[in-house]
């Protein structure tokens, strides 16, 4: 590796030895962008450390009482990363296992996701150690309130714009939202993308982190000349991603056979590919319990308890729950079973040694999330646009444009693999590419 890298790697790992999950997606990025790192001005700019770690971090405590009248406090978080290429940009998480590390990863990966979009988008992530699960509405919108009082003062539609993630979804966004503009006495409405389609949404927002990752795949599979159709998928989550993976890979003719929760997963051999399933998908997150094992209740399917769906023989593997979710044993199990495409949707789902198994592989072709899963933000910077334009497109010209953007972020990458002699290395052509726009962009932005 570059020596300048191993010494900020270095650097980072004694300053942050207590951030597991951020020193892991920076270890990875900068080993993919090593063959981009023979230029001088790198260094004499420092330029490598004022990637890796964030402009600034902010953190604060949630107060909020529960509906029994019990108090409690939450921690919430706001990392702004890099605004090289446009304003902060990325999600909010609620979710107990959120901390510092956590965010930072989040904030890291999202830049460098944003930056190949081609839109004006800078990185960044935040959320809250919150738990929504069991939370009554109520309870839901007061802690959003919340978090927005401690919130509204760092973001803006030309400084900071949240969006959702794990535990955030439209609902959290309106109660989000709709404090943002009591506070500010504004409709300012692309300071928060995933709003309502009444105030501001854009269409196919919703759809886009899934949609997007299919119409990726389909772009690998066009590559190889492998028809999707008939393709069978394994995925995790029952969350917004995997919806969306649902509904686009039977409308292009192939089915999800898996569904993951924290209790287990389930196998539907006919695939969840009816409208009846899609909209149980989205009663079981209303539910708010976090269990997949409804489903097989609902449509008498098998129920794996304490299982993960990758044992599973399929032909593509879809990670769209969280970070880490793939594990060695996994990616044994994967290569095993003959399955030839690993497509990221959930940011770093697999364990460091877990990728490197997969991506050195011959038989199995694979795609990092940065690109794969960057649908949902691509549509976030489209709902900004609409946002400042005073005007909304139609569903047919978002997806349009969606799968426009996927495909120039999958060109981008597969060129720059190329370029610098690494076959079909999506994941680190990726790497490079963004690596390169920002880093341009940086530069000419002086110190
Ligand atoms: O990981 C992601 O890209 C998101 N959580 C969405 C970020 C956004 O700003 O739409």
């Amino acid at each position: 590796m570059n020596e300048y890298a191993v010494r900020v790697a270095a650097q980072l790992r004694q300053r942050y030895a207590h951030e597991p999950e951020y020193l892991q997606s920076v270890q990875t990025w900068l080993e993919m962008i090593d063959p981009a790192l023979d230029d001088p001005r790198y260094e004499k700019l420092d330029l490598l450390t004022r990637m890796v770690e964030p402009d600034r971090m902010f953190m604060f405590l949630v107060p909020w009482v529960d509906d029994k009248g019990v108090a409690h406090t939450n921690h919430g978080y706001r990392v702004q990363f890099n605004s090289a290429i446009g304003p902060y940009k990325g999600g909010l998480r609620f979710h107990p296992g959120v901390t510092p590390s956590v965010v930072k990863f989040l904030g890291f990966e999202q830049t460098y996701k944003n930056a190949l979009t081609g839109l004006p988008i800078g990185g960044a992530a935040g959320g809250a150690d919150f738990d929504p699960r069991g939370k009554s509405n109520r309870e839901i919108m007061r802690f959003c309130q919340s978090f927005m009082n401690a919130l509204y003062r760092y973001i803006g539609s030309d400084t900071d714009v949240p969006a959702g993630d794990i535990g955030v979804g439209a609902r959290e966004i309106g109660f989000l939202y709709g404090q943002y503009k009591r506070l500010m006495s504004k409709a300012e409405s692309s300071a928060l993308t995933g709003k309502g389609l009444t105030y501001g949404g854009s269409k196919i927002r919703q759809e886009a982190a899934g949609f997007g990752t299919v119409y990726f795949l389909a772009r690998m599979l066009e590559h190889q000349k492998d028809p999707i159709e008939g393709k069978t998928i394994a995925v995790s989550g029952f969350g917004n991603m995997t919806w969306g993976v649902c509904r686009k890979a039977t409308e292009l003719g192939a089915k999800v056979v898996t569904l993951s929760g924290p209790d287990g997963y389930i196998y539907d051999p006919s695939g969840v590919s009816t409208q009846e399933k899609f909209d149980f998908l989205l009663e079981m997150r209303a539910k708010g319990q976090d269990r997949v094992s409804l489903y097989a209740d609902r449509f008498g399917v098998p129920f794996f308890p304490g299982k993960k769906p990758w044992e599973v023989a399929v032909d593509v593997v879809i990670p769209c729950a969280t970070q880490n979710e793939l594990d060695v044993e996994d990616a044994v199990h994967i290569l095993a079973n003959d399955v030839r495409y690993y497509v990221e949707g959930s940011n770093m789902p697999a364990t460091t040694e877990a990728l490197k198994l997969l991506r050195l592989s011959p038989k199995i072709l694979t795609a990092g999330a940065k690109a794969s899963g960057s649908g949902g933000v691509a549509v976030s910077a489209l709902e900004m646009a609409q946002n400042s334009i005073r005007y909304n497109w139609t569903p047919a010209e978002v997806d349009q444009k969606l799968r426009d953007i996927m495909s120039s972020i999958y060109d981008a990458s597969a060129a720059a693999a190329e370029e610098y002699g690494l076959g079909y290395d999506l994941i680190a052509g990726n790497d490079i590419a963004a690596f390169k726009k920002i880093s341009e962009a940086m530069i000419a932005q002086g110190l």
